[in-house]
């Protein structure tokens, strides 16, 4: 195991990392611009580095003052938490070159998973089910008009390179392909240096279902069930549970066995989430994420496991504490993001907090680097913090967030935990009935009607 742990990144995620170091007898190194001097991970860790000015590209994205800030204390293994640098395959080069080690999976899998189209490629030969559509990359619209005709319309174009739903456009017929095509691509070489897109045959009113995986890096592999992630607005997420109230256990255990085995065909190491649609009972494979997920504390929840504890489990060679025996999944989590923004409006509104007082209770987890007196920076995503809520069942866990939600006290800044509060007695999401646009069919009829 390691000696000393450098946690590259920010906020509720280098808080969570660094609790579960301490709780492995790991001394822990926080990295910090300037900004964040005063927060929580930096106030708990051992020891810490300023590595520069607020902007991340000066700071946390700063490969060579994070590669310094190692160097100066001795620093064994870094964790990337997630966004900045988690999915940088130069970066995982660079540590291993430096024999720093990167808790994460190979820059081999890093760059696969990156290039939409061989992610696609690589899990359907390892017997995941995809979304109908092109072999490849498309270069010519002619060739676009034919495989869109092959798939059936409406299709959508994405970027090989995309992310977060940027560089995608639908064609509802021929007459809208030429527009599509080209428009992605352009998009696409603007917007990530690389204009390379593929085609899909576009699903109308799916879900968004994603299921966790955990590699040994030796052909060991298990699946820790899945997360409905359905509930969001302009492709950031905002409310994720587990398990998804629309897949049973037969559905869970044969897309969880699935991915397992496709974990195990890869050679993967650490924890990864395998993202579907699901539409019609059917499971079709998008993407997939060689990182750890904002939402992860809801799959932890159900399964009483440690992620980050296994992460340092499998990246220091010792191996994952469990096997898919030990896998069990009781109850139901939510966890709801709590964003420094208008709830409203969702402008982001950075200030300093006042007032704050967290829930609490049986199944009540809080992840947050928060305190009274804090000042939020504007430097950074406005995510300040999960409210995470665990009950024996469904019901139970929503009665029990509705009352987490009105025990939650952030004065000063403006949140988005009113939202919560009015979702979480809205009929449909009580029912479980939603998909990937309900969100934002609700805000605008919301704002509608005032
Ligand atoms: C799709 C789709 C419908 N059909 N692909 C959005 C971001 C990226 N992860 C993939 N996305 C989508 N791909 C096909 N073939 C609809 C979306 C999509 C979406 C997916 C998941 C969660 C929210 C979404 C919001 C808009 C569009």
């Amino acid at each position: 195991m390691f000696k000393k742990v450098l946690i590259a990144n920010r906020g509720e995620i280098a808080l969570r990392v660094l609790r579960a170091c301490k709780e492995l007898g790991i001394a822990t190194v926080a990295v910090h611009s300037t900004a964040d001097a005063d927060a929580m991970h930096v106030r708990l860790a051992d020891e810490s580095v300023c590595i520069g000015p607020p902007p991340s590209k000066d700071s946390y994205l700063n490969i060579h003052e994070i590669l310094a800030a190692c160097e100066i204390t001795g620093a064994d293994a870094i964790h990337p938490g997630y966004g900045f640098l988690s999915e940088n395959a130069k970066f995982a080069e660079i540590l291993e070159a430096h024999s720093i080690t990167f808790i994460g999976p190979s820059a081999e899998h890093i760059r696969v998973m990156g290039d939409k189209i061989e992610a696609k490629k690589t899990a359907s030969k390892l017997g995941i089910p995809v979304v109908p559509g092109s072999e490849g990359e498309i270069t010519e619209e002619e060739d676009a008009k034919r495989i869109a005709a092959d798939i059936g319309y409406p299709v959508i174009v994405k970027a090989a390179f995309g992310g977060g739903g940027r560089g995608m456009k639908v064609a509802n017929s021929e007459s809208e392909m030429s527009e599509a095509f080209h428009t992605a691509r352009t998009e696409a070489g603007a917007a990530f240096g690389n204009s390379a897109v593929y085609i899909e045959k576009y699903l109308a009113k799916p879900r968004h279902i994603e299921v966790q995986v955990l590699g040994d890096g030796k052909g060991g592999g298990i699946h820790l069930g899945e997360r409905d992630c359905s509930l969001q607005r302009r492709h950031q997420k905002i409310w994720e549970e587990a398990t998804s109230p629309v897949i049973d256990d037969a559905a869970r255990e044969k897309i969880g066995t699935i991915c397992a085995n496709a974990v195990q065909g890869l050679g993967y190491s650490g924890a990864g989430t395998v993202e579907f649609l699901y539409e019609n009972g059917e499971f079709y494979f998008i993407e997939m994420n060689t990182r750890l997920q904002v939402e992860h504390p809801v799959t932890e929840m159900i399964t009483r496991i440690d992620l980050v504890n296994e992460q340092l489990h499998v990246a220091s060679g010792v191996g994952m504490s469990v096997t898919q025996e030990d896998i069990k999944f009781s109850g139901h989590a939510i966890e709801c993001r709590i964003n420094a923004e208008n709830p409203d409006t969702f402008v982001p509104c950075p200030g300093t907090i006042t007032h704050y007082h967290v829930p609490g209770g049986l199944g009540v987890r809080v992840d947050s680097g928060m305190y009274h007196g804090y000042k939020i920076p504007s430097h950074y995503d406005s995510l300040i913090g999960k409210l995470i809520v665990h009950g024996r069942d469904r019901p139970e866990c929503l009665m029990r967030l509705r009352r987490a939600l009105d025990e939650f006290v952030v004065d000063g800044i403006e949140t988005t935990l009113p939202l919560f509060r009015d979702l979480v007695s809205n009929e449909d999401i009580l029912a479980g009935d939603y998909d990937i646009h309900w969100l934002e069919k609700y805000l605008a009829e919301k704002n509608q009607t005032g």
